[in-house]
């Protein structure tokens, strides 16, 4: 082996529940934004696949959890539907919901595959959006009053848990960029909805350790690294405040406790600083997250402003930095999103000296790709060597990051079978697993399945 990972690393996958369980409206489950919005617009959403008919996690699991104990997992991430265990967002508890989570669970366990679990996977109760969703305080306590529910419920068995999933997604989407619901362009709300979802981490994490539970808590950040154009002064404070809007906003608070001051210096200037109410900022200090999740993508490159923006305009963060399109670099050209695999080693890195090098692990990380079928072969296995390489080419820049000493416990795929995508719908294609949406939702092992499994019981490669 050329890479060995040390013992005990978490080899795996992730999902979340709206793109995976399907059942949207079955057995008691509550609406939520995505099942709303795919009604009222289905032609955002691409290919008449929508959370009703995702990959049906919700009867297969079973088998699913059967083909991750194959495939070499140890360990998966997966996301408690908010709306399925309490319909209205907040009272009465869906019984068939907890009995349904009790049985995933279960079965995880007893196939040697330890379930992370996450609260919210951008999957808003309507109940609660109709009230402004994380907009409201109120939705706050309700999130706080759910995430006890889930830990009395579940806690016995779950040793891992994460607060939120991609925070800065919710809101980058529903309030600057138009790719979430509510799809408002109001920066106001913005940072608001950014400060709510941080403050009811917060409040989770210190239920938690009020009931004096067992596991850790964490929570899950989509880290995009920020490069300057070059390393003339304009371009690094470009890039140091594009990493304080996009990745600082919620670091910082969910592991040192504190807000990065050069981003409130430009919300206090601007007059965009959230309501705080007292004792709002002490509860964010002292609670501050065991594990860290990292999802990683893309990179993100930035360079100095080259025209003054339009003061007409609404205010958006890039009043600070121009996106810079570096040339010669590296595509995935079914997402258009850049691949540039030691953008990981650079996190974990920054993690180590800024962070405490904090305990955490690689929670998603993956490439999409449309049209796979054309590479299943006479076997009916998807040769998906590409991805094979991707994921090496990542891992070897985790293992250096090892070796120099970086706390990192694992690495979970996103995502272990082709799901329902936010915006995409089932165009680009994730898994390990393929799902062939017209057989009943058939699953076969892609080759990068078969490969991982010896990654996974080798622990290395
Ligand atoms: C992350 C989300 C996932 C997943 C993934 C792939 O941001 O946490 O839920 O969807 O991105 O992105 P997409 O499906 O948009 O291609």
């Amino acid at each position: 082996l050329h890479y060995k990972f040390p013992k005990g690393f978490w080899w795996g996958s992730a999902a979340s529940a709206t793109q995976t369980e399907g059942a949207a409206n079955i057995d008691g489950k509550g609406e939520n934004i995505w099942d709303y919005w795919y009604e009222l617009q289905p032609e955002r959403f691409f290919d008449g696949v929508g959370p009703k008919n995702t990959s049906q996690f919700y009867y297969k699991y079973k088998e699913d959890i059967k083909l991750m104990k194959e495939i070499g997992h140890n360990s998966f991430r997966m996301s408690i539907s908010w709306s399925r265990l309490l319909p209205n967002g907040s009272g009465e508890i869906n019984e068939k919901a907890v009995q349904f989570y009790n049985n995933v669970i279960d079965e995880f366990i007893k196939n040697g595959v330890e379930p992370f679990v996450g609260l919210f996977h951008f999957d808003m109760p309507m109940e609660l959006q109709k009230i402004g969703g994380w907009e409201n305080r109120k939705v706050v306590y309700a999130y706080e009053a759910y995430a006890k529910v889930c830990f009395e419920l579940f806690g016995d068995r779950v040793q891992k848990w994460f607060t939120h999933n991609e925070p800065i997604v919710p809101v980058e989407g529903g309030y600057l960029y138009d790719f979430h619901y509510p799809n408002e362009v109001d920066f106001k709300k913005a940072v608001q909805v950014g400060y709510h979802t941080i403050l009811a981490s917060a409040k989770a994490i210190k239920a938690y350790k009020e009931q004096k539970q067992k596991g850790k808590i964490g929570i899950v950040l989509n880290l995009t690294p920020s490069y300057p154009r070059s390393q003339n002064p304009a371009d690094v404070k470009a890039s140091v405040l594009a990493d304080a809007f996009f990745n600082r906003s919620f670091l910082d608070p969910s592991v040192k406790g504190e807000f990065p001051k050069e981003l409130v210096e430009i919300l206090q200037e601007e007059g965009y600083m959230p309501t705080i109410e007292d004792g709002d900022l002490t509860i964010i200090k002292n609670n501050t997250v065991d594990i860290l999740g990292v999802n990683y993508y893309q990179p993100r490159r930035v360079k100095a402003k080259e025209h003054l923006p339009n003061p007409e305009s609404p205010f958006m963060p890039d009043r600070y930095f121009d996106n810079y399109i570096m040339p010669g670099r590296k595509m995935n050209p079914h997402r258009g999103w850049e691949i540039y695999e030691k953008g990981i080693y650079d996190i974990l890195v920054n993690l180590k000296e800024n962070y405490g090098n904090i305990e955490c692990f690689i929670s998603e990380n993956g490439m999409g790709v449309e049209g796979e079928e054309k590479f299943r072969d006479v076997n009916g296995i998807i040769q998906d060597d590409y991805r094979i390489e991707f994921i090496q080419d990542h891992l070897k820049w985790v293992h250096q990051a090892i070796q120099e000493g970086s706390n990192v416990k694992g690495y979970h795929l996103w995502t272990f079978m082709d799901n329902w995508s936010w915006t995409n719908a089932y165009k680009n294609r994730y898994g390990f697993v393929s799902v062939n949406l017209n057989q009943d939702g058939e699953r076969t092992i892609k080759k990068s399945g078969h490969w991982f499994k010896t990654v996974a019981e080798s622990n290395g490669f």
